[in-house]
């Protein structure tokens, strides 16, 4: 597949799409990205991918050389130069072309990459089957370091946890904060299930905050089910009826198993199947139009 990829405002065929090695975010992984889906063309929850852009720019005192309308206008017009209907869309802003220095300022403009296209799926299988996780014991980024809030190009430690669940046979790392508690997986967000109540750990945890984690939410309150923010340990995950993740690429995909401990009966709970049951239906019929 020949993708056309948006680069500051020019479109490339992806063989000719490159940026400098003299760019920041290659240097110093000085950046920011989302990670946004379509689906039966439309942007799913655009508006919100765009504020966590716009909030994790303003944090690293990096400002985007285009109006928040402007760049939905550019994401919508690589979707289409593309022709596609369902997919995936990686938007990056860089620091820009600089010295050879960590000094920001010797950048004269962030470069703005927005990549449309289709998605590697998780197996559909693993909806049913459900994912077996590991504890890794590479921790979460401290927030006294860089904050987890920030979705930045700088994903090392995460990598470096998947590595550590590849290694040990799992699908997912789960990742804990410096105090030992559950922060979330690799690149997805996480949340128990017991006594029907769902819960996931509060944002001051040090995780990021998943644009599905807040749809979970909102599909809670709908289904009547209860749904808190509290701080977990593994203790909670090992001893939990349901456990699911959540994530842009994931969607909602349950896990069934935490370090050889099955979690619940080892099978998808009831819960979290009405729950990525009602995510599917929102995507399907939510969002904003590609080709209107
Ligand atoms: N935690 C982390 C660390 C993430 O990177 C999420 C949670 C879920 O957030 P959203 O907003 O997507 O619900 C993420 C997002 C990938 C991939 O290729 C991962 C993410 C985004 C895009 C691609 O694994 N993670």
């Amino acid at each position: 597949m020949n993708l056309k990829i948006y680069i500051d405002g020019n479109f490339y065929d992806q063989a000719e799409a490159k940026i400098s090695v003299f760019d920041h975010g290659l240097l110093y992984g000085d950046g920011v990205f989302e990670g946004i889906r379509f689906y039966n063309d439309r942007v799913f929850r655009l508006d919100e991918h765009i504020e966590r852009l716009w909030d994790s720019a303003r944090a690293i005192a990096m400002d985007v050389p285009m109006s928040k309308s402007e760049l939905i206008v550019a994401i919508l017009e690589t979707i289409r130069q593309n022709e596609l209907h369902d997919g995936y869309i990686r938007l990056i802003v860089t620091r820009g072309v600089g010295s050879l220095g960590l000094n920001p300022d010797s950048c004269r403009r962030p470069s703005i990459i927005i990549i449309a296209a289709t998605i590697a799926l998780y197996p559909e299988d693993l909806y049913h089957k459900g994912l077996t996780m590991v504890t890794c014991s590479t921790r979460r980024m401290p927030p006294a370091a860089l904050s987890p809030r920030v979705k930045s190009l700088n994903y090392l430690s995460n990598v470096l946890a998947k590595l550590e669940a590849q290694n040990a046979g799992a699908g997912e790392g789960l990742m804990l904060n410096e105090q030992g508690y559950v922060t979330e997986c690799t690149g997805d967000n996480i949340f128990v299930v017991k006594k029907s109540e769902i819960s996931t750990p509060p944002l001051n945890s040090g995780i990021l905050a998943g644009v599905t984690r807040v749809v979970v939410f909102e599909l809670a309150e709908r289904l009547h089910l209860r749904a808190v923010e509290r701080e977990l340990i593994r203790h909670d995950i090992y001893t939990a009826d349901e456990c699911f993740l959540t994530g842009t690429a994931a969607e909602v995909i349950p896990a069934v198993q935490l370090d050889r401990r099955l979690i619940g009966n080892g099978h998808p709970g009831p819960i979290t199947l009405r729950l990525i049951e009602s995510f599917r239906e929102l995507t399907r019929t939510s969002g904003t139009p590609i080709y209107q």
